[in-house]
């Protein structure tokens, strides 16, 4: 039982979390018993602060099913909440030690299992966590889990996740996640709209993606997304926009073999720029 702790990205201190408790999937049981009453509190702080800033700023799907999360006081069981998700798309969210390596993660999303950290940050960092803890992933991707094109969406962005590692693409495929899933726009009769979980759980960039006349706003395609940096210390510079959940499906239709091929050659746009990068493959 128990993995090497995940070294994940750049980051030159290890993950937090206790890797020893995770299995060969590097999912672990959810560690309920860990809990304090500081961390309920935290829990309950975030979700009041965070739900109280939706109207205006969040999109429509967002706020009508955030209630299903059916969890606002204290942090959930993991169990309890898979009952009514499972019902709704089949999904059912699985306890893990913190960020997993890829084809793990791609392998639980081709599964319709999403990866939930079970701890919560400090008190301290209620502003601001480098890594996904259990709010992040409860409040702000967990919830349109139960819409059933995301739903959908999440399982094909596994399988295709799978089918990028073997192409050895996974940098342009975490960019189409990153810009969507994560901190992706949607246009609504009303305005823009945030539909990205890094952005919903987010207590300063939910207004500022939305509002803010800094950053810039693409309609999100594909060869220009897959070709756009991020950077995971910042807000974003860069935002895409898509017009319904549907389009965002449609995307995955084709096979991106071609696509990884055509753009692999060229070059990138800076995360917070127009500047065309040569990408770092051409260089070798
Ligand atoms: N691990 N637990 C967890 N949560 C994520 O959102 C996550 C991850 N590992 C990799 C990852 N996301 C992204 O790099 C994906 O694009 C692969
Ligand atoms: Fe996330």
């Amino acid at each position: 039982m128990g993995q090497a702790p995940v070294v994940y990205g750049q980051s030159s201190r290890p993950p937090r979390g206790d890797y020893g408790r995770a299995g060969a999937d590097y999912t672990c049981a959810q560690d309920v018993a860990a809990y304090t009453e500081q961390d309920h509190a935290t829990y309950r702080r975030l979700y009041e602060r965070q739900s109280a800033l939706l109207p205006g700023l969040a999109c429509r799907a967002f706020i009508d099913v955030l209630p299903r999360l059916g969890a606002k006081e204290r942090i959930p069981r993991f169990d309890d909440i898979n009952d009514s998700l499972c019902k709704a798309t089949g999904w059912q969210i699985v306890a893990v030690p913190g960020l997993i390596p890829e084809t793990a993660f791609f392998t639980l999303l081709a599964d319709r299992k999403f990866p939930v950290t079970d701890w919560i940050r400090t008190p301290g960092e209620l502003d601001y966590i480098a890594e996904p803890d259990v709010f992040h992933d409860l409040f702000g991707h967990v919830p349109l889990l139960f819409n059933p094109v995301i739903a959908d969406y999440m399982q094909r962005y596994g399988q295709g996740g799978l089918k990028a590692e073997k192409l050895g693409h996974c940098e342009m495929l975490s960019r189409l996640y990153w810009y969507t899933i994560e901190f992706g726009l949607i246009r609504e009769e009303q305005g823009l709209r945030a539909y990205g979980a890094g952005i919903l759980s987010s207590g300063g960039e939910l207004r500022y993606s939305v509002q803010s006349p800094v950053p810039r706003r693409l309609p999100l395609e594909l060869k220009r997304t897959m070709r756009t940096r991020y950077k995971i210390d910042t807000y974003q510079q860069t935002y895409f926009v898509i017009d319904s959940f549907e389009q965002l499906f449609a995307l995955t239709e084709p096979d991106f073999t071609p696509l990884y091929e055509e753009l692999e050659t060229l070059p990138e746009y800076g995360a917070d720029s127009e500047l065309l990068i040569a990408p770092a493959r051409a260089a070798s």
